[in-house]
């Protein structure tokens, strides 16, 4: 056993927010150690440089004696119920009043002065965040934007002067070891499967992203979905709706027969102004603008911001228009929900002229879901990766299936198909980890793919 000595705070995980982590802890002059379940994390020669002195464990967190640990703090990739990280169930640390093992997020609680505005859901927490902050440039507000965005949260509390609000990003992984969020305004956009690997199952997937609601003075919460809808009273809240609104609530309605993002009966902006593409972008846009009018953000700022804002890449991006093709990135649909919102919401126009390629590590998601809506508007499903065999099983009595080992394969035998007026989207439902990096690099390949063969194309004419 390696024990932890006396007073350490341990720090698990090697990663961005695991360094991250390293670096708040310097700066706040807490002595730590690290651990990281690989027997060679990536980049540990480089931490060893930065960090010399830092005592660093590889290999299993069970290999520890964490009895005289001060605090666990978690990166959010290592599950609180981890072999090895049992002994510390129930723990509370005596100093904070907290539990002994927490993540990143408790400790940005702690050293944060700034108030924060939280965004969670299983899909569009990227596209709310970066609305929302660009919103808070727009008001004069300078924001700092982060969490599972990319940019560590804890990374955040280096910049001087200390921003005047943080918008934080928040996965279900952040809250789950967040005892106490506290913020001015938060936002549960929706839930649909995903993560089960993880969680176990719906019920403690949504109680994790629930711990959002913990102590935050606004909340907003998607009134088309229950599983976003408190279960314990909160001290204010606003809802969105992609429906007529109800009340003071979000929602779209016909102003002189066309169709506007509303707040109750008051129209605030012709939906056919959005550059968002797709329904699912009406919704982040009444999202974005419930959050910002609580956060005081000025009205005109953030319509500025949605005349303007074409979405995030990898997000139902237009790659591409080959021969009267139109080919869409949607990589970051990684999970059923984000791929039905790209299909409902493009290929939905399409009747019978869609192809998709779907295909990863489905994360122990039902896809049957799918079926239905692809029934009705695609022509070809084409499935690689990891769950192929069970995106197959899932589609194949409803729409036509090609099984492939390789996404670029894929490509190709969309590219031999298509036909002018076609939509050739990219929408996985399923994590990239198998084939590729991450998600980026497999939208980036997709992309490199599309503008390769618009060469090769033009070439021919
Ligand atoms: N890992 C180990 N052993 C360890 C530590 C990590 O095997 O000891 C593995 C994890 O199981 C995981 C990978 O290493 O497969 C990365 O885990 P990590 O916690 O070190 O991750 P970071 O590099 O710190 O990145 C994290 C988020 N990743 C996860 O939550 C898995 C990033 O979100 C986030 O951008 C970053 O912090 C900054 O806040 C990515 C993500 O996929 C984009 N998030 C999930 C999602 O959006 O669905 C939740
Ligand atoms: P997240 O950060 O939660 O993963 P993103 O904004 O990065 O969210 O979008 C992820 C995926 O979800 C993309 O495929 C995108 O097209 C899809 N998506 C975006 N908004 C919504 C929504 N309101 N409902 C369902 N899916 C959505």
């Amino acid at each position: 056993m390696v024990k932890v000595p006396k007073g350490l705070t341990l720090v698990v995980g090697l990663g961005i927010s695991g360094r991250a982590i390293c670096r708040h802890l310097e700066r706040c002059r807490v002595a730590f150690m690290v651990a990281d379940t690989r027997v060679t994390p990536p980049g540990i020669d480089e931490f060893h440089a930065a960090h010399p002195g830092v005592k660093v464990h590889c290999g299993a967190l069970s290999e520890l004696d964490l009895s005289e640990v001060e605090e666990v703090v978690l990166s959010p990739g290592i599950d609180p119920m981890a072999p090895g990280l049992e002994v510390l169930a129930e723990q509370i640390n005596p100093v904070t009043g907290e539990p002994r093992l927490v993540g990143e997020i408790a400790l940005f609680v702690r050293a944060a002065k700034a108030p924060i505005a939280a965004i969670t859901g299983s899909n569009a927490k990227s596209t709310v965040t970066t609305l929302l902050g660009e919103m808070a440039v727009e008001s004069g507000i300078k924001a700092a934007v982060g969490g599972n965005l990319g940019t560590p949260a804890l990374d955040l509390l280096a910049d001087e002067p200390e921003a005047p609000l943080y918008i934080l990003e928040l996965s279900s992984f952040q809250l789950e070891t967040t005892p106490h969020l506290g913020a001015a305004s938060v936002a549960f956009l929706n839930l649909s499967e995903d993560h089960l690997d993880r969680h176990g199952d719906m019920q403690a997937y949504q109680a994790a992203k629930q711990r959002i609601f913990n102590g935050a003075q606004h909340v907003v919460v998607n009134a088309d979905d229950a599983y976003t809808w408190p279960s314990r009273p909160v001290v204010s809240q606003a809802c969105f709706t992609l429906t007529t609104p109800e009340g003071d609530q979000w929602g779209i309605a016909n102003q002189a027969g066309k169709p506007w993002l509303m707040q109750g009966a008051t129209p605030w902006l012709p939906i056919a102004e959005l550059k968002m593409p797709g329904r699912h972008n009406q919704a982040n846009a009444l999202a974005s603008l419930a959050m910002g009018q609580a956060l005081g953000f000025k009205r005109n700022a953030m319509l500025g911001v949605l005349r303007r804002f074409k979405g995030l890449a990898h997000r139902t991006e237009v790659v591409g228009e080959i021969n009267g093709v139109t080919w869409i990135n949607d990589s970051k649909g990684t999970n059923v929900g984000a791929t039905l919102a790209a299909i409902e919401g493009i290929g939905g126009t399409l009747s019978g002229r869609l192809i998709l390629l779907a295909g990863g590590v489905g994360k122990g998601a039902d896809f049957t879901p799918l079926a239905g809506p692809l029934a009705r508007c695609a022509r070809l499903v084409l499935v690689f990766g990891t769950d192929a065999e069970h995106l197959c099983a899932a589609l194949k009595d409803s729409v036509d299936v090609r099984e492939m080992d390789q996404m670029h394969q894929a490509i190709q035998a969309a590219y031999a198909v298509a036909e002018p007026g076609d939509c050739v989207l990219l929408s996985p439902a399923c994590a990239s980890l198998d084939q590729f990096a991450n998600y980026q690099e497999r939208g980036d390949i997709f992309r490199g793919e599309v503008s390769r063969l618009a060469t090769q194309a033009s070439q021919q004419e």
